[in-house]
C-alpha cells in the first residue's frame, strides 16, 4: 500500500506554500492557493530538503580537532572534516565560548551573524544567535544591513525616518488611481518581487502592474538594462551609466529652475537648505554649473532627454522611485537624497500618487496596501558588550583590530575577534572582495557555524552543526509589508541528525548556566503563542482583532484586511508642515543638513551632490578595466540558498552563472554567445558562461549573486561568483554601507580547460576516527 500522501501549511521567503509529504519524504510545493503569482524557487524545495549536499552530524575541522584554537586558520577551505557526536561538538563549543569570554571577554566573539535565515520568526537563526550571545554576555554584532544600508543611516538625518525604504511608500492603490508618470531608477525588474523577508500570502506586484498599464501610465525606466523594463506597460528605456543617477537628478533639478518651474513654495515651506542646493546646482561654490549639458558628460543620457524628463515631470503627476540597488555603491548616499530633492523641486510630495519612493521593485511588498500593525516578532534581547560595527565592514574589523573607523557621526575601534559564530547567513556569499575576506576569515581561532548544507561559509568554519530546514519545526512567520501570517507546521522529522538553531541554542546555553535568560522558559509551542499574542495585543491596540491563537493554528494562517484609505507618503506632513513636523532637526525636508555639515565628511557633504565613485566608467580606472559589473539579484533563488536546487540549476548555463556582455563589447572581445569567459580585475577572477544581450548598455556587464563560492585559491574563482571581483569599501563614512555595484573589470575569453564546479558535491566526511 502506497505510503499516506500528508499535507502542511508552511512558509518561505518566497511565498507560502502547503508542504505535501509521502513516506517521511517532502515530495511537493504546492503554492498558497490565494497566492496570484507565486514564486518557481518553490520547486527547488523538495530535492534540497532531502539533498547529499545536507550536513548530517556535526562536524569538526582536522586542524581545528588537533590544535584547537591554536590551529592554523588558513587551513579553512582547504581541511577535511571528521564527524564527531553531538555532545564532542557542542561540549567543544561550549568551552570556546567560556574560554574567550574568560581570557578576551564578551566583546571578542563576533555574533553578528548577519543572513536572511528563515521566514519562520521562532526559529529565524539570526535572531536566535543574537538571543543566546546575548543572553550569555554579549558579543560584538553588526549595524544596518547589505540591502539599504545607505540609506538607513542617510534618511534619517533628510526626512527623519527610514521607513520609506523598507517598502512604507504611497501605495499601488494610490498609484494606480493617480500617478501619470512613474519614473524608476533602477527599473522594475520582477524577479525581485518573489522575494518577502519573513514570506507572503501574495505576490502582488504583477497584478499591480497590469492594473497600472490599464490606467495608462507611462513608465520611464532608467537604467543600463532593458531587463529592468517590466513587461506590458506603457515603458521608455533610457539606457544610463551605472553608478551616475545622482549627476541626472541634479541636473533635472537644474532644468527645472532654469525654466523656473521648480515648485518655489513646496521648497520654501516644507524644505529647509534649498538656497544651498541652488549655489551647489548654479555653479556658485565649484564653478560647474550642474546643466544637462554637464550630466550628460557623465551619464551618457542625452541632455535634451533630461530637459525633456524634467518638464514632463513637473507637468503631470510624478512618482520617482529607486530600486535599492542606487544606494548599495560607492556614494550611495547621494543618488537617494538626490531623488528626494527632485521629488522636492517637483512639489509633490505627499500628493496621491506623487512624490518620492523606493524598491517598488526591489522586494515584494514595498507599497502594497496593508494596515500598520505588528508582524510576528522575537525579542533578541540586549547586548551587554554595546559593541557594534557598520555590517559591511566585516573584512576590516577581522584584518584590524584596534583601527579607528568613522560612522555616522561617531569614531569606533575594531574589536579584536577571537571567536566567530555565524548561523543563518554565508558571507563567502554576501561579502564583497572575497579574496580579501577570504584572508581575513582565516585570522580568528575558532569559527562556529550553524547550517543546512554544506554552503561555502560551512567548508570554511572550524566546528560544523547540522541545521533543520523549516519543514522540520514548527513555527510562525509573516512580515509587515504582506497581509497575511502564517502557521509553518511541522511536516517531518528533522533529516540526519540535525537539530533546531532553538534547541542548539537551548542547550549550550543550559552548559553555561543561563537556559532560562535565553529560552524565557518557554517550549517551542509556548513561544509560538507567545509570539502570536504579543502581534494580537499590537493588532487590537490599532483596531484590529486577531483570531485566537488555536484557531489560528489549525486554520494555518491569519489574513488582515486591506485599509480602506489608500496610504500617501508623508501627505499628513503636507498638509500641516507645522503641526506634522519630520522627526528631522528642523521638521522639515532637509535639502541642506547641518547635523551631516557638522560631521565634516568630505565622501557625504551636507547637500547632495555627484560625487564619483572610485570606480565607474568615467574613472580612471577604467583605462585598465573598461567595464562596469554589475551583480544583481539571482532570478532563480534567495540569495546563495539553495544554490543547488532545480530553480537555480536550471538559469546556469554549462553548469556556471550567466554574465551578461553587450554584442559590442563581446565582438571586441571575440566572446560568441555561451563561451567560456574570465572576468577579472585586481582584485580577484572569476569564471562563467558568456550570454549576448542586446538590451544592454554598451561597457556594463552582469552577473547575478549567488553561485557557491568555488576557488582553490585567489587566482580563479570557477563557478561565477561575483564577489570575487566586488570592491570592499564603504558608501562613505556617513553609512558605511556596501558598495557592491561600484567595481571594473575586464572580460575575455577562456581558452583552457574548463575546470568542473565543486561547490554544488557534498564534501568527503572523515568518520569520527581519533588517530586520523
Ligand atoms: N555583489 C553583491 N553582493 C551582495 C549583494 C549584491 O547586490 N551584490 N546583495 C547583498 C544583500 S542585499 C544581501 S541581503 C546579502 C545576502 O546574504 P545572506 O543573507 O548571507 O545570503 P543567504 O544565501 O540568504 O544566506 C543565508 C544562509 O542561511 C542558511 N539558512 C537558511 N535557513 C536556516 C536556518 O534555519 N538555520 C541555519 N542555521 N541556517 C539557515 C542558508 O542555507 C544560507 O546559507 O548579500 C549581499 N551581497
Ligand atoms: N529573486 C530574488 N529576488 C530578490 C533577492 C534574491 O536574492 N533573489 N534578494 C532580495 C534582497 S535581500 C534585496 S536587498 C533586494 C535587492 O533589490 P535591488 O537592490 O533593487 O536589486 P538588484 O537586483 O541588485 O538591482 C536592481 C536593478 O538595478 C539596476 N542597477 C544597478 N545599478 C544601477 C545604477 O547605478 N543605476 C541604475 N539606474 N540602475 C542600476 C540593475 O540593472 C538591477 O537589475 O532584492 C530582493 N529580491
Ligand atoms: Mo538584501
Amino acid at each position: 500500500m502506497p505510503e499516506q500522501i500528508r499535507r502542511f501549511p508552511s512558509l518561505s521567503h518566497w511565498g507560502a506554500f502547503t508542504a505535501v509529504t509521502q513516506g517521511g519524504r517532502l515530495i511537493d510545493c504546492e503554492p498558497f492557493a490565494r497566492d496570484s503569482a507565486p514564486s518557481d524557487i518553490l520547486r527547488s524545495m523538495p530535492a534540497m530538503v532531502h539533498s547529499p549536499l545536507r550536513i548530517d552530524r556535526p562536524a569538526i575541522r582536522k586542524g581545528w580537532l588537533r590544535h584547537r584554537h591554536q590551529s592554523d586558520g588558513s587551513e579553512r577551505g582547504r581541511d577535511e572534516y571528521v564527524e564527531v557526536s553531538w555532545d564532542e561538538a557542542l561540549a567543544a563549543v561550549d568551552s570556546e565560548l567560556q574560554r574567550v569570554r574568560a581570557e578576551h571577554g564578551n566583546e571578542a566573539i563576533f555574533g553578528g551573524s548577519y543572513g536572511w535565515s528563515s521566514a519562520g520568526r521562532l526559529h529565524h537563526a539570526r535572531t536566535q544567535t543574537h538571543r543566546f550571545l546575548n543572553a550569555g554576555g554579549g558579543c560584538t554584532n553588526q549595524a544596518g544591513n547589505y540591502s539599504w544600508g545607505a540609506a538607513q543611516f542617510l534618511l534619517p538625518h533628510v526626512i527623519g525616518t527610514y521607513a520609506p525604504v523598507t517598502g512604507r511608500v504611497t501605495d499601488w492603490n494610490s498609484v494606480t488611481s493617480h500617478t501619470r508618470l512613474l519614473i524608476a531608477f533602477g527599473g522594475m525588474p520582477l524577479r525581485n518581487t518573489q522575494i518577502t523577508s519573513g514570506g507572503a500570502g501574495d505576490h502582488p506586484v504583477p497584478g499591480q502592474l497590469e492594473r497600472a498599464a490599464a490606467a495608462g501610465i507611462e513608465f520611464v525606466v532608467v537604467s543600463p538594462t532593458k531587463a529592468d523594463v517590466p513587461p506590458g506597460v506603457r515603458a521608455r528605456w533610457i539606457p544610463i551609466r551605472p553608478n551616475t543617477d545622482a549627476a541626472l537628478m541634479l541636473a533635472m533639478i537644474h532644468a527645472l529652475i532654469t525654466d523656473g518651474i521648480h515648485d518655489q513654495e513646496f521648497l520654501q515651506i516644507h524644505c529647509v537648505g534649498f538656497p544651498a542646493l541652488r549655489d551647489y546646482l548654479e555653479g556658485k561654490t565649484d564653478g560647474i554649473p550642474k546643466t544637462p549639458e554637464w550630466a550628460q558628460a557623465i551619464c551618457d543620457v542625452p541632455a535634451e532627454t533630461i530637459r525633456a524628463l524634467a518638464r514632463q515631470a513637473r507637468n503631470t503627476r510624478t512618482l520617482l522611485t529607486c530600486a535599492w540597488s542606487l544606494q548599495r555603491a560607492h556614494r550611495g548616499e547621494q543618488p537617494y537624497w538626490a531623488s528626494i530633492a527632485l521629488a522636492a523641486a517637483l512639489g509633490q510630495i505627499g500628493l496621491p500618487g506623487g512624490g518620492f519612493a523606493f524598491g517598488h521593485a526591489s522586494m515584494n511588498g514595498a507599497g502594497n496596501p496593508r494596515m500598520e500593525i505588528a508582524g510576528p516578532a522575537v525579542e533578541s534581547g540586549r547586548n551587554p558588550t554595546g559593541s557594534v560595527i557598520p555590517v559591511a565592514r566585516v573584512t576590516d574589523m577581522l584584518l584590524h583590530p584596534g583601527q579607528q573607523y568613522e560612522f555616522n557621526g561617531r569614531e569606533g575601534i575594531y574589536p579584536d575577534i577571537k571567536m566567530v559564530y555565524w548561523a543563518g547567513g554565508n558571507p563567502f556569499h554576501h561579502q564583497q572582495d572575497l579574496n580579501r575576506f577570504s584572508r581575513a576569515w582565516s585570522r580568528p581561532q575558532t569559527i562556529v557555524a550553524h547550517e543546512i548544507w554544506w554552503t561555502p561559509m560551512a567548508r570554511r568554519s572550524d566546528i560544523v552543526l547540522p541545521a533543520t530546514t523549516t519543514l522540520e519545526r514548527n513555527d510562525i512567520g509573516g512580515s509587515t509589508r504582506d497581509r497575511y501570517v502564517f502557521a509553518m507546521h511541522q511536516a517531518l522529522a528533522p533529516v540526519g541528525s540535525s537539530r533546531n538553531d532553538f534547541d542548539i541554542y537551548r542547550e549550550l546555553a543550559a552548559r553555561g548556566g543561563y537556559e532560562h535568560r535565553f529560552t524565557a522558559g518557554r517550549t517551542e509551542m509556548e513561544w509560538l503563542r507567545h509570539i502570536f499574542e504579543s502581534m494580537a495585543s499590537n493588532w487590537r491596540d490599532n483596531g484590529y482583532v486577531a483570531p485566537e491563537f488555536d484557531a489560528f493554528w489549525s486554520q494555518g494562517f491569519v489574513e488582515i484586511p486591506e485599509p480602506e484609505k489608500p496610504f500617501v507618503l508623508f501627505e499628513d506632513f503636507r498638509l500641516d508642515p507645522a503641526g506634522k513636523p519630520l522627526r528631522t532637526p528642523s521638521g522639515r525636508i532637509e535639502l541642506y543638513s547641518e547635523k551631516i555639515a557638522g560631521f565634516g565628511y568630505a565622501d557625504c557633504p551636507p547637500h547632495p551632490a555627484w560625487l564619483a565613485p572610485d570606480e565607474w566608467l568615467g574613472s580612471p580606472k577604467a583605462a585598465q578595466w573598461p567595464l562596469h559589473l554589475l551583480t544583481p539579484q539571482p532570478a532563480g533563488k534567495l540569495h546563495s540558498q539553495m544554490d543547488g536546487g532545480a530553480a537555480s540549476v536550471d538559469l546556469k548555463i554549462n553548469g556556471r552563472e550567466a554574465l551578461r556582455i553587450s554584442p559590442s563589447d563581446a565582438k571586441a572581445r571575440r566572446i560568441g554567445q555561451h563561451d567560456l569567459v574570465k572576468i577579472y580585475n585586481d582584485r580577484g577572477a572569476c569564471l562563467a558562461t558568456a550570454v549576448i544581450d542586446t538590451g544592454l548598455k554598451p561597457g556594463v556587464v552582469v552577473l547575478p549573486t549567488g553561485a557557491w563560492f568555488d576557488a582553490a585559491d585567489e587566482k580563479l574563482e570557477i563557478h561565477g561568483n561575483p564577489n570575487v571581483l566586488t570592491i570592499d569599501v564603504g558608501t562613505s563614512r556617513l553609512a558605511q554601507g556596501s558598495s557592491a555595484q561600484s567595481a571594473l573589470v575586464e572580460v575575455v575569453l577562456w581558452e583552457d580547460a574548463a575546470p568542473p564546479v565543486q561547490a554544488l558535491k557534498p564534501p568527503k566526511i572523515g568518520k569520527w576516527n581519533r588517530a586520523a
